[in-house]
């Protein structure tokens, strides 16, 4: 990972910083094409970040899996890497220029990077959001649901269904080989006009350049990450082909990958996870780039938390995010989560609120933080 510009200041030092494992239970697993369940038994792990500054707390989320599936981290590495390095170096402090020392490891970053502009946002009274930009903001995030590998196609135009009746009028599905043109075609069919779009998480190779051009006929408003989890070259192989925007995710790790993707056409939209490029400050020089550039952009989800949702809609409010974001209303992942304040779907736009309330917005529940902590004690008793 190329060096962060962290210009955000702190008024006073950290004070101290508290870590936090919690398992959840999530509504739904979500099936994707690196397969098994990256959440064990359908428990979705974390790592809360407690920072503490000037009195104030301020909170952050590592959206690390049990398992290195979407990405090498791991609850365990997370831990390791924030407790060795992180919270030391930024301990005393009232930056975060420590952080730049260390490579890589961005969900870990983003934890700690986050709960730092939380707390700087609690100690100066002002919505998080209000730190990230001069420019006006939206108040509403346009936003979409992400729909997992299903059993049969008949179960999968069950789910949309569903979705669309709550109100999501963008749908992403994830696919994989053997689960790609068929269910497409058959869903487009069932639904002729909404937006649609597919995930493959690096499923497939260059030589399935011809599944890609029979998928062009369906109207997808994009392809999302076809080929492999680190590359570049080869998607700027593929998008030419296609006319079908391709969109990157996993492939990009920093505003430098953006430039070389846009110079290479190997992808023309983003999906950016401030999880996957270290964090808030990153998120705002890539969303400035991809603003001048003309790039569309929206907000990638990890299964997060309140906390991590909280910040994540904080992004989607600036002006440079102009697709669907993947944002769901909260009881499409936790009922309950760990925060006392829920999001919802605005059925009539497709949109949800964007916080306001000063720092992250949102609050901790104690009772469920506690009872989400004993959740992870058990499941890593039980895999010692
Ligand atoms: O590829 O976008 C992805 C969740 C976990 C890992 C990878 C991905 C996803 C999602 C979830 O698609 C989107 C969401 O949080 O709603
Ligand atoms: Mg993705």
């Amino acid at each position: 990972m190329t060096q962060i510009h962290y210009s955000i200041e702190a008024p006073v030092p950290v004070d101290k910083v508290i870590l936090h494992h919690i398992a959840m239970p999530l509504v739904e697993v979500l099936t994707t094409s690196f397969g098994g369940d990256t959440n064990q038994d359908a428990m979705r792990a974390a790592v809360l970040v407690e920072l503490h500054m000037g009195g104030k707390i301020g909170w952050g989320e590592c959206v690390a899996a049990w398992t290195p599936g979407y990405s090498y981290e791991t609850i365990t590495t997370a831990t390791h890497v924030l407790e060795s390095f992180f919270i030391p170096a930024l301990v005393g402090k009232t930056k975060l220029d420590g952080l730049n020392q260390f490579r890589g490891h961005p969900m870990a970053k983003t934890a700690i990077e986050t709960a730092f502009w939380a707390a700087v946002a609690e100690n100066r009274g002002v919505p998080l959001g209000n730190l990230l930009t001069d420019q006006p903001r939206k108040t509403r995030a346009v936003v979409g649901v992400s729909i997992g590998i299903q059993k049969s196609i008949d179960a999968t135009l069950g789910v949309i269904d569903k979705r669309v009746k709550e109100g999501y009028k963008r749908i992403k599905l994830k696919i994989k080989p053997g689960w790609d043109i068929e269910m497409l075609t058959a869903v487009r069919k069932a639904f002729p006009d909404i937006l649609l779009m597919a995930d493959a998480n690096s499923a497939y190779s260059l030589d399935d350049v011809g599944l890609f051009k029979q998928m062009d006929k369906l109207n997808l408003l994009m392809i999302e990450q076809p080929l492999g989890h680190d590359d570049i070259y080869q998607h700027s192989k593929l998008q030419p082909q296609l006319s079908t925007p391709i969109c990157l995710d996993e492939s990009i790790r920093n505003t430098d990958d953006v430039r070389l993707a846009k110079e290479t056409d190997a992808g023309r939209i983003i999906n950016l996870k401030p999880a996957r490029v270290g964090g808030i400050t990153e998120s705002l020089e890539l969303h400035k780039f991809c603003y001048e550039s003309g790039i569309p952009l929206w907000i990638g989800g990890m299964l997060e938390t309140g906390i991590g949702r909280a910040a994540n809609l904080a992004i989607a409010s600036l002006p440079g995010v102009t697709l669907p974001s993947d944002l769901s209303a909260t009881d499409r992942y936790y009922n309950p989560d760990i925060t006392n304040e829920v999001f919802t779907l605005n059925k009539e736009d497709s949109t949800i609120d964007v916080v306001t309330a000063l720092g992250l917005g949102v609050t901790m529940n104690m009772d469920r933080l506690a009872q989400f902590k004993e959740n992870y004690e058990k499941i890593v008793a039980v895999s010692a």
